[in-house]
């Protein structure tokens, strides 16, 4: 029996909600985590005890807030492997971070007849971007061919990637299909042609030991708020020569290093990448999402997700007219499936009279419910909160579904 991974009732406050006279069984964690004392107690100390603007002034609490965020940011960087805090930018997200990337170093560094290599299971942060930066760069998008169970196959890597490939972006962990994608080996490829490794790790990042060195990766994404931490913070870790070279994209207060009335030149990295007051509340809380995931260790968790949407996986498959998606082994800790002649929505809304939080819809992944030849599926995602007896909840949620609609 797969218990939790925490004491889930202590460390989390919502969980002692009920949903419509049910104890809640939170199935949601892909879209976002829900969060613990540590993380809530660390941004409300912030604001009770030493609100300031950081960077800026030289009181106490300034001085104190300004510690605070720079330790978040070398708090992020160890976790990821980063050689030096400096890599480290704080963004509100995955789709800023990525946005980012492709703005200042596409718009460098992409050039007329290049192309760029994505997978059709990407989130459309990680595609429209692309899309857009070869619209205005005149470069051609490159897609791999999935394996018929939605897994990335190395001779379809091999294939997509040549000498004109000047950025492979993928994501580690589709937020779809739940398969784990080969960074490290199709970081190989692009190296070879001297192109870039973008790495989305908005659905990696929370679950698995993460090191960008490891990965192979020059720019890794990812979001606060589905690890623990909370919304409007995200980070964006990119390679210092790369981030040396490239431009800012918001200009104004702070990212600066002198103005005067007809030019102006930017600060050092991070900061030149940090216009604007950032979000140093959610900065910490993320910093203290991080420490209670190192706590708890991500090897755990990491298994713990897995097993969780193995098992799940399977379970769905048993039940007549499920269609589940995705490889079966490894699948991460998102389980994607559709219930013959019953709509993801009316699917949900069942869930959730029984107090079974799931996702219905495309998932921000249009272009791969094309694949799957679907217009949506519902989506089980799984935390280290989520334990076997969940999975019991979700199955008894879909019979009810079915003796409902499918009378
Ligand atoms: N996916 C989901 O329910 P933001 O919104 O910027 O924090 O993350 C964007 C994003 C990028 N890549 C992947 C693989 C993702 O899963 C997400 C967010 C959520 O699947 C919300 S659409």
């Amino acid at each position: 029996m797969i218990e939790p991974l925490v004491n889930v009732s202590e460390d989390f406050p919502i969980f002692q909600r009920e949903i419509h006279g049910h104890s809640l069984v939170y199935l949601d964690s892909a879209a976002t985590s829900q969060k613990p004392k540590v993380v809530l107690d660390a941004m409300d100390r912030f604001y009770r005890q030493y609100n300031a603007n950081v960077l800026r002034s030289v009181h106490t609490l300034a001085e104190e807030a300004t510690e605070a965020y720079e330790e978040a940011r070398q708090t992020v960087a160890s976790f990821i492997g980063a050689q030096t805090p400096h890599e480290v930018i704080f963004t509100r997200g995955t789709t800023e971070s990525l946005n980012l990337v492709a703005r200042s170093f596409g718009d460098a560094f992409v050039n007329p007849g290049d192309n760029i290599v994505l997978s059709p299971m990407e989130h459309h942060s990680n595609l429209i971007p692309w899309q857009q930066l070869a619209k205005r760069r005149g470069a051609t998008l490159h897609y791999v061919e999935l394996a018929p169970d939605g897994s990335l196959p190395l001779d379809a890597l091999r294939e997509a990637i040549n000498p004109k490939t000047r950025i492979v972006a993928l994501s580690r962990v589709s937020n779809v299909l739940g398969s784990i994608n080969p960074i490290a080996e199709a970081a190989d490829l692009v190296h070879r042609y001297g192109g870039v490794m973008v790495v989305d790790g908005a659905q990696s990042v929370p679950h698995e030991p993460t090191d960008v060195h490891q990965l192979g990766a020059d720019f890794l994404a990812f979001s606060g708020h589905k690890m623990c931490g909370p919304t409007g913070i995200g980070v964006l870790w990119g390679r210092s020569r790369w981030l040396e070279m490239m431009e800012p994209v918001i200009y104004g207060g702070e990212m600066i290093s002198y103005v005067d009335r007809e030019m102006a030149t930017w600060a050092d990295i991070p900061h030149k990448f940090e216009g604007g007051t950032p979000n140093i509340a959610g900065a910490i809380g993320l910093a203290a999402a991080i420490r209670y995931l190192i706590d708890i260790g991500l090897e755990r968790i990491h298994r713990h997700t897995q097993a969780l949407g193995e098992l799940a996986y399977e379970a769905l498959q048993q039940v007549p007219d499920v269609s589940v998606y995705g490889p079966r082994h490894p699948h991460a800790g998102v389980v994607a499936f559709n219930v013959e002649r019953i709509h993801p929505h009316d699917l949900a809304q069942v869930f959730d009279a029984n107090g079974v939080a799931v996702r219905a819809g495309h998932h921000c992944a249009q272009p791969l419910m094309q694949w799957l030849g679907v217009g949506s599926t519902a989506r089980a995602s799984f935390y280290l909160y989520n334990s076997e007896q969940d999975i019991r909840r979700l199955i008894d949620a879909i019979l009810e579904a079915k003796r409902f609609f499918q009378r």
